[in-house]
């Protein structure tokens, strides 16, 4: 069954989504999701410039082969750019193959090895009193698992905190980024005091999620680690600069707190040392950006050889596509941890007709055979690219720090 068509559709319903549509000779068509948030344009041309041209005539039932043939055939490996198209290919060959044989992509893999796949929300405050009332919220909806953020005194701006009027905490609007501020001191003081104050209030039955999004050295994610650990933190969350492996061995030296890193990785390269050399406990990884559903799944079973688990990234920048795909490899593989799950902004779904579902915490990817995600290409029309970037963050003296 050839390929004879393969298109890249550039939209916005909501936030900025790259989609890819395989169209084979008998008419089943696969999408596959190829957002690179912030960089969305480098990634679409990689694939309409370098990828479709090859893609035409191959045999869409030979997934691993194409895996290989792109990887290896560009001779310049890896980045997010090229492991994001691959992403893509690879998804919507295996939506295809779902659709051939009538089932489900999770049962191809292997079939589920759970019921269900617990995600988690965010809860976000601008002060500690919002903080508990979303975390409230989410416990009332059903969710077994949350992770906290809460505005620092004293900063402007802090990660993982909407702005006052309505908008998503990223990406900054307009055609420059955004600028936040950073000091390390306010943070670390305040941090404990977020958990504290969630604990108290809920207590130890919800699991409890933080994200440091990479902005503390080795040392002050020790300090972190061990402050953090009388709440019993399910994990900690990208404490350092994810790109130095070995820094993960002078916190694990201090901190029994879990550590929870990769949403940045694109390959199994990047997470070689720190699995193999138990540097963390949670793999974050995405389907969309490392690889597909091939070399995500690669990730795990070597993690599992180690006993890290997953916890794949499922922020709103990853479209429904990528989600979906996320679900069945996590239904499938046996060393499942959590998945993020952050939803996606009206009128995405006027866009992404999905079929996976939520209930009391754990979602299911659903019975439609391959991934249960139509693409309406109409729809999209309507919703053209809007570019927007990811904010650059600062110190108080104006460093640039890590974001
Ligand atoms: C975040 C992301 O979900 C997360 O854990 O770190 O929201 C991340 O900032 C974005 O995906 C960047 O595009
Ligand atoms: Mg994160």
């Amino acid at each position: 069954m050839k390929i004879i068509d393969a298109r890249v559709v550039i939209s916005s319903p909501g936030r900025n989504y790259v989609t890819l549509v395989i169209e084979t000779e008998s008419g089943v068509i696969g999408v596959g999701d190829a957002t690179l948030n912030g960089r969305e344009l480098s990634v679409a041309s990689y694939l309409r410039d370098h990828v479709v041209p090859l893609l035409i005539g191959r045999e869409a039932n030979r997934i691993e082969d194409t895996w290989h043939y792109l990887y290896k055939g560009s001779y310049w490996r890896r980045g997010p750019v090229q492991m994001t198209a691959i992403a893509a290919v690879d998804i919507a060959l295996w939506d295809i193959k779902g659709k051939v044989a009538g089932l489900p992509v999770y049962e191809l893999l292997g079939g589920a090895a759970r019921e269900g796949v617990m995600v988690y929300g965010h809860a976000t405050g601008a002060d500690l009193d919002e903080l508990k009332d979303d975390f409230r919220k989410h416990l009332d909806a059903g969710y077994k698992a949350v992770r906290a953020q809460c505005s620092v005194p004293g900063l402007s701006k802090t990660y993982g905190v909407p702005p006052a009027d309505g908008r998503m905490y990223e990406p900054a609007s307009g055609s420059l980024p955004q600028q936040d501020v950073w000091e390390t001191t306010a943070y670390l003081d305040f941090a404990p005091r977020m958990m504290e104050a969630i604990r108290e209030e809920f207590g130890f039955g919800v699991h409890l999620l933080h994200d440091v999004h990479h902005r503390l050295t080795p040392i002050e994610a020790a300090r972190l680690g061990a402050a953090l650990e009388p709440y019993r933190p399910f994990w900690m969350e990208d404490p350092t600069p994810a790109e130095d492996q070995s820094a993960f061995r002078l916190i694990r030296e201090h901190t029994t707190t879990p550590i929870a890193v990769g949403e940045v990785f694109n390959s199994i390269w990047d997470c070689q040392q720190l699995i193999t050399e138990r540097l963390i406990d949670y793999i974050r990884t995405s389907v969309s950006h490392a690889g597909g559903i091939t070399h995500l799944r690669r990730i795990f079973s070597l993690a599992e050889l180690y006993g890290v688990k997953s916890g794949s990234h499922g922020a709103g920048d990853l479209s429904p596509v990528s989600f979906a795909a996320a679900l069945h490899v996590d239904l499938s593989i046996p060393n499942f941890g959590v998945q993020e799950y952050m939803g996606h902004r009206e009128p995405a779904n006027e866009v992404f007709h999905t079929s996976y579902s939520f209930e009391n915490g754990y979602m299911h990817p659903g019975n439609l055979p391959g991934l249960g995600v139509e693409f309406d290409e109409k729809a999209a029309a309507a919703f053209p690219y809007d570019p927007k970037y990811l904010p650059v963050n600062r110190k108080l003296d104006g460093t640039v720090h890590d974001w």
